[in-house]
């Protein structure tokens, strides 16, 4: 059986988690408290040296590590990620996008107000958050006038990737209401079989 390790408060974790209920697939989820610097333990350093979760373990030992590649081998044969080479890559493109121009932003101003409790120190940097996880959101907003969902008319890893943080976005100060397809397309996700909320 496979491994997760994994905080189910963290959207990269809850994508994985998402993504197994989803697939109905079988796995012992194993919780690790970032806060308590559970990551950082010599064990865990030894199965991913970048000291970070989500990490899957696979039945023989074999670590992965990075939550979009673990997405993508466990939707492997899938209808959540697609085989030609076109719709393979507008789902990597929208992957990427997740985690350089979307999850540093809206992730981490949850962080900032979620876990820290927006200190005084850090409000300069929650703000600057705003600023670019805006941008990212009218991005989707834009994208999500035009199709179902992210990468098309099918759900895909591309939109776990996306869904994760963007749907708990609020707790990090962002206001969707401005957002009606982001907001039609967190129905359409949450109507999945086998769907799982988030833990908070
Ligand atoms: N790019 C990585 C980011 C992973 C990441 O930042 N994980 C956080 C939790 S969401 C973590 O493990 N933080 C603990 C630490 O950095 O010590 C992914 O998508 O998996």
């Amino acid at each position: 059986m496979i491994r997760l390790y994994g905080d189910k408060r963290s959207g990269n974790c809850y994508k994985i988690q998402l993504l197994c209920e989803l697939l109905a697939l079988d796995y012992q989820w194993i919780d690790v408290d970032i806060l308590a610097k559970e990551t950082q333990t010599s064990e865990f350093l030894a199965l991913n040296p970048n000291g970070k979760i989500p990490l899957l373990v696979d039945a023989d030992g074999w670590c992965l590590s990075e939550s979009n590649a673990i997405l993508n081998y466990l939707a492997a044969s899938s209808d959540y990620l697609p085989v030609d080479a076109k719709s393979l890559a507008k789902v990597q493109q929208w992957q990427f996008f997740e985690q350089y121009s979307h999850e540093p932003y809206i992730a981490v101003a949850r962080y900032i107000q979620l876990y820290l409790g927006l200190p005084d120190d850090k409000v300069a940097e929650y703000n600057a958050k705003h600023q670019g996880g805006y941008k990212a959101l009218d991005v989707m907003e834009d994208q999500l006038a035009k199709t179902a969902f992210i990468a098309g008319e099918h759900c895909t890893v591309a939109d776990l990737s996306l869904y994760a943080y963007t749907h708990v976005a609020h707790q990090g100060g962002f206001d969707l209401a401005n957002y009606p397809n982001i907001r039609q397309w967190f129905t359409r996700i949450a109507g999945l079989p086998g769907y799982i909320a988030m833990e908070s």
